[in-house]
């Protein structure tokens, strides 16, 4: 197998994210158009739209690898390269016609993330990473936050789609993000609040019933700009799982938080 370098992987998953992104952004008059509505949430003709763009970007130059994504998983080949998307992340802010929302492409090789982008159009926002660089926002090197008290941080957090009764763990975890940190922040898009982490934009993020392809990308980048990533995988939800990450100072403190509502 012939190794990809990892400037060249990168450059894919820019370009993925960009052309979905984009495809998104120059159709914002059809942002409400559903094929499916949920009591929590909603699947929009453009989530699959981007999907399949940023897909053609991906197998066009790589025609062998897997692709994980939101809207549609293909895993025929023997590749142990696999790309993972969210096609729209923060979907309800964009059908809503809210600047928060993103395109997330990561790839990854066995399983580890080799490189990451999301990119948010209505902010202009370019968050990338690979394994051997630091993450970068449009360019420029970041990082995350020197915080060093769960009472001096901002958490964003989110209520999963799944929530059905107010006795889920996560509004337990809510209440005690809410009662131990300075603030709490549920800004509806997971990828963009770990890019927010990753550029010291906020603390930490801490959220239940996430999906891989909401963090894979933004998770990683995350990791390369400093943060400490905790994921513990939800067996009830197929790629679920409750994500925590902050700086090296607060992890303990949003461990130990978990370690209690579990
Ligand atoms: C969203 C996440 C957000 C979560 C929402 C939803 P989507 O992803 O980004 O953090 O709180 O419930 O899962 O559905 O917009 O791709």
């Amino acid at each position: 197998m012939t190794e990809i370098s990892l400037t060249h992987l990168l450059d894919v998953a820019i370009c993925a994210a960009e052309a979905a992104g984009n495809h998104a952004l120059k159709n914002k008059d059809r942002r409400k158009e559903a094929t499916e509505t949920f009591v929590h949430d909603v699947k929009l003709v453009l989530d699959m739209e981007c999907q399949k763009i940023a897909e053609g970007i991906i197998l066009g130059e790589f025609p062998e690898h897997n692709i994980l994504g939101e809207e549609e998983i293909s895993n025929s080949s023997a590749s142990p390269y696999e790309w993972v998307i969210d096609p729209i992340d923060g979907t309800m802010n964009y059908t809503n016609g809210l600047p928060g929302w993103c395109c997330a492409v990561a790839v990854r090789l066995h399983d580890k993330i080799l490189a990451g982008c999301v990119f948010a159009p209505e902010l202009g926002n370019y968050y990338t990473a690979h394994i051997e660089d630091v993450a970068k926002l449009n360019g420029e090197s970041i990082g995350v936050s020197d915080t060093k008290h769960l009472q001096d941080s901002m958490v964003f957090t989110g209520l999963s789609k799944h929530r059905v009764s107010v006795r889920e763990p996560h509004f337990e975890m809510f209440n005690m993000l809410a009662l131990n940190c300075q603030k709490i922040r549920i800004m509806g898009c997971a990828a963009l609040d770990l890019c927010n982490v990753a550029s010291g934009n906020g603390d930490g993020y801490f959220e239940t019933s996430i999906y891989l392809w909401d963090y894979a990308a933004a998770g990683f980048i995350a990791e390369q700009a400093g943060a400490v990533l905790s994921i513990y995988p939800q067996k009830e939800i197929l790629h679920g799982a409750t994500v925590l990450c902050t700086n090296k100072h607060l992890i303990d403190g949003l461990r130990a938080i978990y370690t209690k509502c579990i």
